[in-house]
């Protein structure tokens, strides 16, 4: 008999022609099975695949294999993110248009997904920047418009003067316009937002019932929403009506306010602004600079004097009104009280404008706290606060709102750090607002029947201003209302808006009727999503949302639309992330193309476990390959002589085939807990390759060897077929067996073939390991004794000696204490 070579280029090009006639991967709604939804991050369609998009989407397949072998109904689906600025850029460099850039690389990006052999239904397949998804995203809004969950109000933009276009944050480069080079302005246009922050609390109590999410995702969405609990405290404004209210978490500290900051555009600044040259500059430079939170952390405390006094509102002290490029307008109140003994920030700026600094908070009753240096920022027992003394800051909260609240001057409050989300985008290439102004009737959403509203799709931008606002034939309409002439919104959705609900998309795919239908409920929740740690934040947040937003519009029943979500690694070269800026990549296609996907995957899912990163290595490459080649042949050689069936009890078997039989059903043990429950696939393969070791050295003379043997090729070509699904189905069918491998059941640990019948017992001569023996798992003391003394190893020790002492541990070692 020939020997068969190992070929995955044809291999792996006919088992997916297979897979594709069989439909082997499309999936509908089965009650009678449980289902399993595994879903990875789609791709931006940027040209090609990357290696970390390789890591990702191997990583739910072989999640999704395994869990189809364990009998469940599994959906895998794959679209695309298809809006976004590289297309726009795309096109002004190559003057083509981003429809067409988009659909050409989704085209090879298609292919290149199906060469790794992913087992998607791709007749459930998105794209974003299709009309028939995107229709669904703007109905969904004009019923959150009716709904008042959406609102529109001025907003901050980079506006590039030069261009006369708003910048995304991505194009401004220190501070200048990446095409035009021009600095900068902060400019304020009317922008759509949604009211995300009335969903704050449930957003925030919902991730304590996700126990299947990583810690740090979860710990990062709390810090995200940023729920504080404080005080509202009035300042009585000196020679006005009114009181300039701040927002404090630390109203412990009341007594150490020695001035207070408000927001350059704060409106009490701006109105001193008007007779107060130094402040009204200060105010004009503050509108250049971001407002970025993280900027502020480091940026130079810097501040005016607006001549506003107000009065303390417990003493009646009077003290200064400062505006300072440290206050935000968009949190709180927009005014903080300051207590530069206690709050670092305000520490640096009294020491800036030399403000006075009055500690009030001590560590302890009987030590001062030290501000020489820098403020002391932790809580404590109050002092220096009058009739507030000796209370802990603690109980300070609540005698502070009582004693406050008494006068009208004080409310207890909680803020959220979470700002409403801003939709609007001067992009061109986004989905388009559904929303269309009237001079007479106003903005009004776009009636049903006339969604949607399609973006022209043969635009191919220049960079100055959106190409919708130019456009005539998009931009004019008639009003639904009174039916004058009016004009539609030119501005197009974020995109985190497509992502934020393409996972129920999936569901309902091909639904021309609704957004979504009953299948949604069925594969709702997506039972492991896995995606990049970047998306920890914005993306995860924002699909959250949604999903609540369609359960309230009666669209989903669940309340969360991910149950488990893993986080894979970063792939690395060198250390350094892989990445295109870098210029350290190495190409998935390349790969393929030498070693076949299979040997890619399993080098994936090797390397690491899928939360780390992952250290890119050549020879881990071929160390992957070699070992595929060495399964290769052992099923073969094996075969040489005729098919067999498979072992199925170690009763009555030799001693090696029984030991065979142990190590089969031990590592079966472990990998299915490996896939399964702990989700190290790098330990279920080594165990595999350990298998095959021994495999290897397994002389399969007799009859019932080469049926122990069968069996146990059976079993590893089957754990090994989630990460190599096409050489695994090659072997399956080369070992006799009819049908997909992916149609077959995960094998049962065999109990009675773990049950050990030797064990090996270590022998110490004084206390030194000198040899090992095996011996019957109930072998009596008398034979482990013998045993031990009987071996050649032991014996030179013990030879010619008095033996003095003679101790068994049973199952682990014999001592043999000697003398002379
Ligand atoms: C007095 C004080 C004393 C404060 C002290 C802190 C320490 P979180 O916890 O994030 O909610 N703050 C309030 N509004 C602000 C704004 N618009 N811009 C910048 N800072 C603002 O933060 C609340 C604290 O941040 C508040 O408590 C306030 O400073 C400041 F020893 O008030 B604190
Ligand atoms: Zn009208």
């Amino acid at each position: 008999m020939s020997e068969v070579q190992y070929n995955p280029q044809q291999l792996e090009a006919d088992i997916q022609k297979t897979w594709d006639e069989n439909q082997t991967f499309v999936v509908t709604e089965d009650e009678s099975k449980e289902k399993y939804y595994c879903l990875s991050m789609f791709p931006y369609p940027s040209g090609k695949l990357h290696m970390g998009h390789v890591r990702n989407y191997t990583i739910g397949d072989v999640i999704s294999r395994f869990q189809r072998l364990q009998g469940k109904n599994v959906l895998q689906p794959m679209g695309w993110d298809a809006f976004g600025l590289p297309a726009e850029n795309a096109a002004m460099q190559h003057d083509v248009a981003p429809a067409k850039w988009t659909y050409e690389n989704i085209d090879y990006m298609r292919e290149q997904l199906k060469s790794l052999g992913l087992g998607y239904d791709w007749t459930r397949e998105v794209a974003t920047c299709h009309p028939e998804y995107y229709r669904w995203e703007q109905w969904l809004f004009t019923k959150l418009m009716e709904k008042g969950l959406v609102y529109r109000k001025l907003s901050v933009v980079n506006w590039d003067p030069v261009d006369m276009t708003v910048l995304a944050n991505e194009q401004v480069i220190d501070g200048k316009g990446w095409r035009s080079g021009a600095p900068v302005e902060r400019k304020e246009i009317a922008q759509w937002f949604l009211r995300i922050t009335d969903y704050a609390e449930e957003l925030l109590e919902g991730l304590d019932k996700l126990d299947g999410w990583p810690e740090q995702v979860k710990t990062m969405q709390k810090n995200w929403i940023g729920k504080s609990t404080g005080l509202q405290i009035s300042f009585p404004i000196e020679g006005q009506d009114g009181n300039l209210d701040v927002y404090t978490t630390r109203p412990d500290t009341l007594m150490g306010v020695t001035y207070l900051a408000v927001a350059a555009d704060h409106p009490l600044s701006q109105k001193a602004a008007v007779n107060n040259e130094p402040l009204e500059r200060f105010i004009e430079e503050c509108s250049h600079v971001s407002t970025a939170e993280a900027d502020m952390e480091t940026m130079e405390k810097k501040g005016v004097d607006t001549g506003i006094r107000v009065a303390h509102p417990i003493t009646g002290e009077i003290v200064p009104v400062w505006a300072a490029n440290f206050v935000l307008m968009g949190y709180g109140t927009g005014a903080v009280m300051s207590v530069p003994a206690h709050d670092q920030r305000d520490y640096e700026f009294a020491k800036a404008y030399d403000l006075p600094i009055k500690a009030v908070i001590a560590p302890s009753a009987d030590e001062m706290a030290d501000v020489s240096e820098a403020a002391f920022t932790e809580k404590g027992i109050l002092v220096n606060s009058g009739q507030f003394d000796g209370l802990k800051s603690k109980q300070a909260l609540h005698e502070m709102a009582k004693v406050l609240g008494e006068k009208n001057l004080g409310e207890k409050q909680t803020n959220y750090r979470l700002r409403d989300w801003g939709i609007s985008r001067q992009r061109y290439w986004g989905c388009p607002i559904p929303v269309i102004y009237c001079p007479a009737c106003g903005a009004l959403p776009v009636p049903e029947e006339q969604l949607p509203v399609k973006l022209p799709e043969d635009v191919v931008p220049d960079g100055s201003g959106s190409p919708l606002a130019k456009m005539d034939s998009f931009k004019n309409c008639e009003c639904p209302q009174c039916g004058g002439r009016a004009k539609r919104e030119t501005d197009t959705f974020d995109t985190f808006f497509e992502s934020s609900w393409y996972h129920a998309r999936y569901t309902s795919k091909d639904n021309s009727e609704a957004m979504l239908d009953e299948r949604a409920d069925y594969w709702a929740p997506v039972d492991q999503y896995i995606g990049g740690i970047e998306h920890a934040i914005l993306h995860l947040l924002y699909a959250r949302f949604f999903h609540k937003l369609m359960r309230d519009q009666g669209l989903v029943k669940s309340d969360e639309p991910f149950k488990n979500l893993l986080t894979q690694g970063m792939v690395l070269l060198d250390g350094t992330k892989m990445s295109k800026s870098k210029g350290n990549t190495v190409d998935p296609q390349g790969l393929i193309e030498k070693f076949g996907a299979d040997t890619v995957r399993l080098f994936i899912m090797f390397a690491a476990p899928p939360e780390q990163s992952l250290e890119w290595s050549d020879k881990g490459v071929e160390g992957a390959y070699r070992f595929l080649n060495r399964v290769w042949r052992q099923v073969h050689s094996h075969l040489e002589t005729g098919l067999v069936t498979s072992a199925n009890s170690s009763e009555g078997l030799s001693k090696e085939a029984k030991a065979i039989r142990l190590k089969l059903h031990e590592t079966l043990q472990k990998v299915t807990d490996d896939m399964g429950r702990r989700q190290t696939f790098n330990t279920a393969i080594a165990a595999c390759m350990e298998l095959m070791n021994e495999l290897s050295k397994f002389d399969e003379e007799s009859a019932e060897a080469r049926g122990v043997m069968q069996e146990a090729l059976e079993i590893l070509v089957l754990m090994l077929s989630p990460m190599t699904p096409h050489m695994a189905q090659s072997l399956w069918e080369s070992l006799g067996k009819t049908g997909l491998v992916v149609d077959a059941t995960w094998p049962t640990v065999d109990e009675s073939a773990l049950v050990k019948s030797e064990i090996e017992l270590m022998v110490q001569v004084n206390g030194k390991l000198r040899g090992k023996i095996e011996v019957a798992v109930d072998a009596s003391k008398e034979v482990v004794l013998a045993a031990a003394k009987a071996n050649e190893a032991v014996l030179k020790f013990i030879d010619g000696k008095e033996l003095v002492k003679e101790i068994v541990v049973p199952g682990r070692l014999v001592n043999l204490v000697v003398k002379g």
